[in-house]
């Protein structure tokens, strides 16, 4: 197994506000190294000048690329060039920089929506560019699956020590509870919260209910990706996940019960199911040594707490 180490490294973080950022700057800050981190009036990641003249300035060793425009299915449908042309700037700016900044090792962060829509469960890291995707998170997946190549690129053409990895769906402390533009986890929360406080005898749910979903906790990918770093140095993605899922109709009964509401559940199928499923293959990252600790209710129990506690309603 490969060791690098991490042992007083100026280590900087893209996208240290965000949810995945965050939890990651956590962990990190538990160990011996160096953070970097910049706000958007200092680094504006979009912007190409921006990106290299901070890098120029701050010469970071390690680099994980946690920034990304992000969303849940109805933020992917609605602003498709936000989800495909941010995200390939962002990517492009902080890649070539290191590149061009000698940095040693950088973790780029894709997600599993980047996998083929019918593909094979649970999904192995080879299907990869094996089918069509999935019509809802396309224009995401498509600058996500640009990212992990510019990482292989520089890797095969250079030498570079680029890694990628990707996440299943995620969910945690300072993800994004709009009710609309959220992922799932964090709409249930929230709608299930206001049903509860407002006396409602019933819920929505988007869609059928029928499609499956595995979740990670964020704290367990931050904890996942301090891993990868120390231990993975090759050119293939790697899956980050539990390796088990749920449907959408459990996960929201599952909800509903953290939260304390006791009414019914009502499925609004106008909206879109997005995939069918997308159940990530874990056994090359739990051959390395690394596995999921937090549980669902667990983890969905905690970020209600966090979320009464930072007035996210
Ligand atoms: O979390 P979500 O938006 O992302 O939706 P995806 C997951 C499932 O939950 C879908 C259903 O089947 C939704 O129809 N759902 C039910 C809801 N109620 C709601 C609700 O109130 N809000 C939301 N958002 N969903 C994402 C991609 O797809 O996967 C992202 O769009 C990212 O780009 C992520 O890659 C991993 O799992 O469908």
């Amino acid at each position: 197994m490969v060791d690098f180490d991490l042992i007083n490294k100026s280590i900087f973080v893209a996208g240290h506000n965000g949810m995945v950022g965050s939890a990651i700057c956590r962990a990190l800050n538990k160990l011996p190294i160096s953070l970097l981190v910049a706000d958007k009036e200092e680094l504006d990641l979009i912007d190409e000048f921006s990106v290299k003249s901070w890098m120029n300035k701050n010469k970071p060793e390690v680099i994980v690329l946690a920034a990304a425009r992000v969303g849940g299915i109805y933020a992917n449908n609605s602003y498709p060039v936000d989800f495909l042309l941010n995200n390939l700037k962002i990517q492009n700016n902080v890649i070539e920089a290191a590149y061009e900044n000698k940095v040693e090792k950088l973790l780029f962060l894709g997600s599993s929506c980047i996998y083929p829509k019918w593909a094979g469960q649970p999904i192995k890291e080879e299907y990869l560019l094996t089918g069509e995707l999935e019509q809802t998170n396309q224009w995401y997946a498509i600058a996500k699956i640009a990212g992990l190549k510019l990482c292989q690129a520089y890797r095969k053409q250079y030498g570079c020590d680029f890694i990628s990895a990707m996440p299943t769906n995620l969910y945690g402390p300072n993800d994004n509870f709009h009710p609309l533009f959220s992922h799932v986890p964090a709409a249930l929360i929230r709608r299930f919260h206001e049903a509860k406080l407002s006396g409602y005898d019933n819920v929505g749910v988007w869609g059928t209910g029928n499609p499956r979903r595995e979740f990670l906790h964020v704290n367990d990918l931050a904890s996942a990706c301090i891993h990868l770093l120390k231990h993975y140095s090759e050119l293939e993605p790697i899956n980050i996940g539990t390796g088990e899922d749920i449907s959408i109709s459990s996960f929201a009964e599952l909800v509903s019960k953290v939260i304390g509401f006791n009414g019914s559940i009502v499925y609004d199928t106008k909206m879109p199911d997005g995939m069918k499923e997308k159940r990530l293959d874990v056994r090359k990252i739990n051959k390395i040594g690394w596995k999921a600790a937090i549980t669902l209710s667990d983890g969905l129990t905690s970020t209600y707490n966090w979320a009464l506690a930072n007035d996210i309603f």
